[in-house]
């Protein structure tokens, strides 16, 4: 982990090394079924999502997270019901760990009432206050100052509340980065500011768009610790985030974890994928963070087959469910299309 201050401007280290990885291996068989269920679910809903996607049930955009489950669930397992999380448009997962109803989530991306935000976001706008969710947002950077402002806001108010806000490395290339980090540090706001290191914006690879790629790195400019972290093992995740929460509810100011992971899929429902090799992408799917965790419980013998298929089944149900419930869903009466419209000089608000 990076100290406050250790790290001479302008040197680069190496960032190889999570100091907590191995912990994760503590963690025991209820635990880690509880994490398996929470990247199963994730995985199970979004692959029906793109079929819903091709059957032309869910429209506009639809950015999946599949093969970075283990980022979402590991994070969102070191929080409490009074923390609070901001995500980016790629955030079903995020949603579904943070208890979002998936339903709800479902409903929205068939942009029915019965969904999160009433049908009006869809897929890159899901949000639910009851849960601290709060978003959901299309603009790439865009979380990170509502971060900061919801970390004030608890301090303001004196809630005991850690802010998690999950943005992609393209954010990195955002002022909107830049301004935060300096902020929260500067006033030592309870974030904790996860970046969802996988290797790409659309089709722009890290490497080519970055002077510094070291993410951590640029943290520490601002006196935000921050370290590397296998965003492929849910454990290693899991250990990261309890570490950086802990530090950051007591007190510690802004902490940062780049979460090495890779997206198995499309940026999103339409890019035809020019930019990266089948070679790497297979690479990484070796690495898949599910496979990865079945083997660890089958490895200690905490998991037949059985329990794992009754396990995935349970999901499946649960999917359905969510399916089915957005499917008898109702589109939003046109006449109720001006309410939640604020514009004093309209017509349409003085109806
Ligand atoms: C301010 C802004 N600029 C450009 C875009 C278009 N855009 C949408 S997603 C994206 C890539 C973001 O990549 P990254 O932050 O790494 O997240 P990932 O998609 O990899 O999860 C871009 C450039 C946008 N939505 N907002
Ligand atoms: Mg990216």
């Amino acid at each position: 982990m990076t100290g406050k201050g250790t790290i001479p401007l302008g040197q680069t280290r190496d960032h190889e090394h999570d100091p907590y990885a191995d912990e994760g291996a503590g963690l025991d068989r209820e635990d880690l079924l509880r994490l398996l269920t929470g990247m199963v679910r994730i995985r199970r809903f979004e692959e029906r999502c793109v079929e819903l996607y091709a059957g032309e049930l869910i429209r506009g955009f639809l950015h999946v997270y599949i093969g970075e489950e283990a980022v979402a669930v590991g994070v969102m397992d070191a929080l409490t019901e009074t923390d609070a999380v901001v995500a980016t448009y790629r955030e079903h997962g995020h949603a579904l760990a943070r208890g979002v109803d998936a339903g709800a989530v479902m409903a929205e991306m068939f942009g029915k009432v019965e969904g999160t935000s009433r049908g009006r976001g869809g897929s890159m706008h899901i949000f639910d206050v009851s849960r601290r969710f709060y978003g959901g947002n299309a603009i790439v950077g865009g979380g990170l100052p509502l971060a900061v402002g919801l970390a004030l806001a608890d301090r303001m108010t004196g809630r005991d509340g850690v802010t998690a806000c999950f943005f992609g490395e393209g954010a990195v290339a955002e002022g909107e980065f830049h301004e935060s980090m300096n902020l929260a540090a500067l006033w030592r706001l309870p974030v904790l500011f996860c970046c969802e290191n996988n290797l790409y914006a659309m089709g722009t690879a890290l490497s080519r768009s970055e002077s510094q790629p070291d993410i951590a790195l640029k943290a520490s400019a601002y006196e935000v610790p921050a370290w590397p972290v296998d965003g492929m093992d849910v454990r290693a995740v899991h250990a990261a985030a309890r570490h950086a929460v802990d530090a950051v509810r007591s007190g510690g100011g802004p902490h940062l974890l780049e979460l090495r992971t890779y997206r198995f899929r499309a940026h999103s429902m339409y890019d035809p994928e020019r930019y990266r090799d089948t070679a790497e992408v297979r690479t990484w799917m070796e690495r898949d963070p599910i496979d990865a965790l079945v083997g660890v419980l089958r490895a200690a013998h905490e998991l037949d087959d059985a329990e794992l298929g009754a396990l995935q089944a349970e999901v499946d149900a649960e999917v359905e469910a969510a399916v089915a419930y957005a499917q008898a869903g109702h589109d939003e009466p046109v006449e109720e299309l001006t309410r939640f419209v604020h514009d004093d000089t309209s017509t349409a608000t003085r109806r």
